[in-house]
């Protein structure tokens, strides 16, 4: 809560006019509401990657020609999610710009409703928020929450299969999100669609995609 009495007095020690100190007292609560994490905030982040020589390249049986002297590859990388910021989706604080925040009711924001989701998944309680009140920004913090965490498994096989001393052909296959593990984006954060809101309706946009297999032969000389 602030203290307008004190963002008052100060003000009109600073010499402003009366109608100069409700703008005075917005523009300071302002400032104060919109700290919070930036969109690029992982609280969290890991990530590995590796090259492996399997075994057999060595052995003494032809077969080492066709299961020796294969390459593991792969990388790996969790992360914790990203902050999002539940917008009113209207401008209410009048001021041109279409970005406020939305205002809290005061129910469970995690309290998400027990009916079926179609293609969709609840992630927050819709109920928890509704649009900013006239001529106010809201009072739902920037960032105040945060989406969910992302998990990424990519592997890769490679063998060269030597010609002469100088050519080979390379054969390779590759998987990618191998365990075809769902990786969400944000639930969708504007109050004034009903439709959607506490909702997450999409998979992350740079990291959804399903498991995908590609195979693949280079003629190296
Ligand atoms: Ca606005």
């Amino acid at each position: 809560m602030r203290d307008w009495k004190a963002v008052t007095l100060r003000a009109g020690a600073a010499g402003l006019q009366p109608a100069k100190l409700l703008f005075e007292a917005r523009r300071r609560n302002l400032i104060a509401q919109d700290a919070g994490p930036l969109d690029q905030d992982h609280r969290h982040r890991f990530t590995t990657s590796w090259v492996l020589d399997l075994p057999g390249a060595n052995m003494e049986s032809p077969l080492r020609h066709v299961i020796g002297g294969w390459q593991w590859t792969g990388v790996m990388q969790f992360q914790t999610g990203r902050p999002y910021t539940v917008t009113s989706g209207t401008d209410n604080s009048l001021d041109g710009i279409g970005n406020d925040r939305a205002k809290l009711t005061g129910a469970d924001v995690w309290a998400v409703p027990t009916t079926a989701c179609a293609n969709c998944i609840w992630y927050f309680n819709p109920a928890a928020f509704a649009p900013n009140d006239l001529r106010t920004f809201g009072n739902v913090g920037k960032g105040a929450y945060y989406g969910p965490s992302l998990h990424v498994w990519d592997m890769g096989l490679s063998k060269n299969f030597h010609l002469n001393t100088s050519s080979y052909v390379q054969a390779k296959v590759e998987f990618f999100n191998i365990f075809n593990m769902v990786n969400l984006d944000i639930p969708n954060t504007a109050v004034n669609n009903q439709a959607t809101l506490g909702r997450i309706t999409r998979t992350d946009p740079s990291s959804g995609d399903p498991r995908i297999l590609q195979f693949g032969l280079k003629f190296v000389f």
